[in-house]
């Protein structure tokens, strides 16, 4: 990136070449001005260490790190490489590579048990803030845990009591991440033949826990070293986080929450209101934001927020809470994961409340130079620094956790200083869709009738479907390559799923709006996002909820027409600015549940072609999905586009 030249000091983001925002450009200038470093200007600083770029350096003993950088030009003849122990580059690299699987796993499922543990709350009736909203989620969920929805008694079928129903379905849930026996319950709502392929590899997860565990069991020094076996486990782990932590996350917050269904809402810096108190929620978990939201518009809090001369409060997210937020709530998006400083530099935020993952611990340094009152709230989550207030939350007292915290943004609206810069840039958005919203619009099944998503894929005017989500990533220019893969998709008649930070930026640059079709669009997605009046982009909620693509994929595919596996499909997956040890492990459950996935930037795999190889090649003959990865954001499109072809036309629906 791009600096901006000046005298001494460290070096200065150049905002134009930072990103293709315009409230980001502006929000960058003004830190400049201000003299408030951000994660632009960090990235310019701080050189990334090539070696560990390339998945090769090995620090799993007090031997090392032991670093193996490939030889320029490549490897001639045998890799010798070797650290003290004798560990090859592919052992290295694939040992690295399933430890960030073991991180994403363990974070998407920490974040779903969690969840679990909360719904049970709301099943014992133990908490006034959660109640079992959506029951007739909770009744297509129960029998994918093997709970009966109906009982007979004398020879009659009767329905059983919800409250018993969500008892048996939480129990059920919690025991997933540490059962004895068996396997993920889960893993049957995957198509069948893609079922039989994780048995006949052994890669069925036993339950979320040990996969996890193991994993860090088999990267210590001398333990697995065949790279071959090491994926094994990472393939097990990352299906217990999809198929298992993640999609368990997913239903019980719809449960507990509400399934999302398709609304309006608003995104980027500009939601923010120089008159409101604005508090910005940010991290993952929507058991602390569901209650803020729930707060924050009672008429009490609103004329509190009146008597300190506000006039109201404006509830912003940031990275996957704002999707949680918004999908369910139509709160607004403030930004995507480069923009938490941002949002503070406004100096208009009285208070960014936080939980757990992809929160700055910068975000205090900022903090500080503002009024903001920055507050943690996840016992897992704390932070050092000293002007950090921790609030810790507890589901037993949610309401009064979420009212202090209301309130202490409330009384903090006086202390703003009269330099407050709030950029005018945001887009409108229709958020909110999932397996049951995109059945609905598309003419209330997958098939049969000329709305439908699978008759359309087959008759050509849709050319396949794409799943771009993830990151931001400070070494890509914010933005660019979500928004220009994602346009070279639509222009191709390829329909996307997004969720995360991507799709918080298709938001940002108007392309979650179904106008958008008739700008972007090739002729055929054109006419059915018209016909229908939807985007030609469908937000499916956070990063848990890329279960929602595994299973609208699995449904598409019960639908019929189109295969019978989600490798069949014309359907490829991409995450064009990953940053974060859960992307590993959402790209992996994608390729290992068949689908071709493609990442943006670099992987750390490039220091160990063989086993790379194995990632990108071998992995099709066993799952029918593998991995890919380019710098370049158009070709990036086109790697996909060629997958789609190449499944049309082995459908024979290529004409
Ligand atoms: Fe974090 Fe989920 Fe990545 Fe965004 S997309 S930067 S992981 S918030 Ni999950």
């Amino acid at each position: 990136m791009a600096e901006v030249k000046k005298d001494k000091g460290p070096k200065l983001a150049d905002p134009i070449e930072s990103t293709i925002d315009l409230a980001t450009q502006e929000m960058i200038t003004r830190s400049h001005k201000l003299g408030v470093e951000t994660v632009f200007d960090r990235a310019l600083n701080m050189k990334q260490c090539n070696i560990g770029l390339q998945g090769i350096c090995c620090k799993n003993c007090a031997m090392g790190p032991c670093r193996l950088p490939l030889p320029k030009g490549g490897i001639e003849g045998e890799d010798t490489r070797k650290g003290l122990c004798g560990a090859t580059a592919n052992t290295i690299a694939a040992r690295n590579f399933i430890r960030m699987i073991a991180g994403g796993a363990a974070a998407h499922s920490d974040h779903g048990r969690s969840v679990a543990e909360v719904f049970m709350a709301a099943a014992r009736k133990e908490s006034d803030a959660y109640t079992i909203k959506d029951t007739e989620k909770l009744l297509a969920v129960a029998p994918h845990l093997g709970v009966a929805v109906t009982v007979e008694v004398d020879g009659e079928t009767l329905d059983r009591d919800i409250d018993e129903i969500a008892l048996e379905v939480g129990e059920k849930a919690l025991n997933e991440w540490g059962k004895a026996d068996g396997e993920l319950l889960y893993l049957k709502r995957a198509p069948q033949p893609l079922y039989e392929k994780w048995e006949k590899y052994g890669v069925k997860p036993r339950n979320i826990d040990r996969e996890i565990v193991e994993i860090m069991h088999r990267t210590h020094m001398g333990v697995d070293q065949d790279y071959k076996n090491l994926i094994k486990q990472g393939t097990r782990a990352c299906l217990a986080d999809g198929w298992g932590g993640s999609m368990l996350a997913t239903d019980l917050q719809d449960i507990l929450f509400g399934t999302p269904y398709p609304l309006q809402s608003e995104a980027n810096l500009g939601v923010m209101k120089k008159d409101h108190v604005n508090i910005i929620i940010h991290g993952h978990e929507p058991v602390l934001s569901e209650v803020i939201v729930a707060v924050a518009q009672s008429q009490e809090m609103i004329d509190y927020a009146k008597s300190k001369g506000a006039n109201g409060i404006q509830l912003g997210g940031i990275c996957c809470t704002a999707n949680e937020m918004l999908q369910r709530h139509g709160v607004p998006t403030a930004g995507n994961y480069l923009q938490q400083e941002l949002a503070i530099i406004t100096g208009a935020c009285d208070a960014m409340v936080v939980d757990i993952q992809c929160i700055f611990q910068n975000l205090a340094n900022v903090a500080k130079c503002f009024h903001t009152k920055l507050i943690t709230t996840h016992p897992i989550a704390r932070m050092e620094q000293e002007n950090v207030i921790h609030i810790e939350f507890n589901e037993h007292y949610a309401l009064e956790d979420a009212t202090r915290i209301v309130k202490m943004a409330i009384d903090n609206f006086e202390n703003r200083d009269a330099d407050v810069m709030i950029p005018q840039h945001k887009s409108a958005q229709i958020a909110g869709f999932g397996v049951e919203s995109i059945k609905y619009h598309l003419g209330g099944t997958f098939r049969g009738t000329y709305y439908t998503l699978n008759d359309n894929i087959i008759n050509g005017r849709i050319r396949g479907i794409a799943g771009v989500v993830g990151c931001n990533n400070a070494r890509t220019k914010h933005n660019e390559h979500h928004i220009t893969i994602i346009k070279e998709l639509i222009k191709n008649d390829v329909i996307v799923l997004s969720t995360g930070c991507s799709a918080i930026t298709a938001a940002m640059h108007g392309l979650l709006t179904p106008e958008a079709a008739a700008v972007y669009c090739g002729p055929g997605l054109a006419e059915i996002c018209e016909t229908v009046g939807i985007p030609p982009v469908l937000h499916l909620g956070s990063c848990v909820d890329n279960s929602r693509i595994l299973l609208a994929a699995t449904e598409v595919v019960k639908a019929g027409g189109l295969g019978n596996d989600i490798a069949d499909l014309p359907a490829a997956g991409s995450a064009p600015e990953w940053m974060s040890e859960k992307a590993i492990s959402i790209g992996h459950y994608f390729v290992t549940s068949g689908v071709y996935t493609v990442f943006g930037g670099t992987l750390p795999t490039f220091g160990a072609p063989v086993f790379q190889d194995y990632l990108f090649k071998e992995m099709e003959k066993m799952y029918g999905g593998m991995w890919d990865v380019t710098e370049d954001p158009i070709e990036h499109a086109h790697k996909m586009i060629a997958h789609i072809d190449k499944k049309r036309k082995e459908l024979g629906i290529d004409k």
